[in-house]
């Protein structure tokens, strides 16, 4: 008999294979696409619930709730804290970030912090495999915790199947939070930090900005629970609300499941180009080069991409505008 593959042991559940499975994909690279490759079948199981807000709002006290809730209802737990503004990885921010002492030496919980190790698109894909790992590990929930709410917060949180965004009152940040596309993404508002005055006007103006919106008939409509991570007070509320919109997503899950599977398809197929350009096509440092040429103005962007596209022996399809103005006149 062969001794068990990597993916092997990740499948049964071992803590040790998922843990380097995770330093794996972390890595990027051909054995990590293996690794996904093999693990694949075993994924779509798991519901992941992305968790983000801005620093310190109490996201890991909330998650570390949650978790215990999870597990009094038998349900077998994997956290992702992810620190897109962090270098470190690993152990290094774990202390800090996740506040689940509670939890260790309990076999149904797995804690991972994950970071930065190259670009931010690279984090939100080493995410999302991250998590296909633990699904295929067998975890019922898979809960990812990032901090921030910009534009990278948002794709990495985009991975899960609910997100929460979690706002506390006195910041004033928070109607700015609202603007900057977090409306999108939240499928439920927790207004934390409820015994801290100010809780029930950000709720109330959380509501006036949601009554703004266009909302289809049918349409989910984001509930806003006040919780006090700390207690636990709200967490009832906010397991039900969690439960509520996986209940509500129905045939509304495949097709954002689809949009999630397209959306990376589209990022890996842009990154597999680019490295491929790069490594076989460019000589180290040309494209560099190129761009140094565009910013003196001695070719235009699209003249330069076309040419890029020509040299990798793929074809610029879009017509060509001398052409299209010949045809009008
Ligand atoms: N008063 C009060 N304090 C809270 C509450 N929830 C969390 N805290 C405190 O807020 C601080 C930050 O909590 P964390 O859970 O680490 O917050 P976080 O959002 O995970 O922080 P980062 O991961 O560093 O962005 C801690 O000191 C918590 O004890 C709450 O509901 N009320
Ligand atoms: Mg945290």
């Amino acid at each position: 008999m062969t001794a068990p593959t990597l993916a092997d042991r990740v499948i049964a559940g071992d803590p040790r294979a998922i843990a380097r499975a995770i330093s794996i994909v972390e890595d990027e690279g051909c054995p990590a696409a293996a690794l996904v490759a093999a693990i694949f079948p075993h994924t779509g199981r798991a519901e992941a619930v992305g968790v983000t807000g801005p620093p310190g709002a109490g996201k890991s006290t909330l998650v570390d709730r949650l978790t215990s809730a999870m597990r009094e209802a038998g349900r077998t737990v994997g956290v992702l804290a992810v620190d897109p503004t962090s270098p470190f990885s690993g152990g290094a921010v774990l202390g800090d970030r996740v506040r689940m002492q509670g939890h260790a030496g309990d076999a149904g919980v797995f804690i991972r912090s994950m970071a930065t190790r190259g670009h931010l698109g690279g984090l939100a894909r080493a995410t999302a495999d991250a998590a296909l790992i633990l699904d295929a590990a067998g975890r019922d929930i898979v809960i990812i915790e990032t901090v921030g709410v910009g534009q990278d917060e948002i794709d990495i949180v985009r991975t899960a199947d609910v997100s929460i965004v979690v706002l506390v009152p006195g910041t004033g940040d928070d109607v700015q939070a609202l603007k900057a596309g977090i409306m999108e993404i939240a499928d439920i508002f927790v207004v934390n930090k409820a015994d801290r005055e100010g809780a029930r006007q950000l709720a109330s103006a959380i509501r006036t900005s949601l009554a703004l919106a266009a909302w289809a008939p049918d349409q989910w409509r984001p509930p806003i629970v006040s919780t006090v991570a700390t207690t636990g007070e709200g967490i009832p509320e906010l397991v039900t609300a969690i439960r509520a919109r996986r209940d509500h997503a129905g045939p509304a899950a495949g097709l954002r499941r689809r949009a999630r599977s397209e959306q990376r398809l589209r990022a890996l197929v842009a990154q597999r180009f680019m490295e491929h350009l790069e490594r076989s096509v460019l000589a180290p440092g040309e494209l560099q080069e190129v761009a140094e040429r565009i910013a003196r103005q001695e070719t235009d962007p699209y003249t330069a991409a076309a040419d890029l596209l020509r040299r990798a022996h793929i074809a610029d399809r879009r017509p060509d505008p001398a052409a299209t103005r010949d045809h009008d006149a």
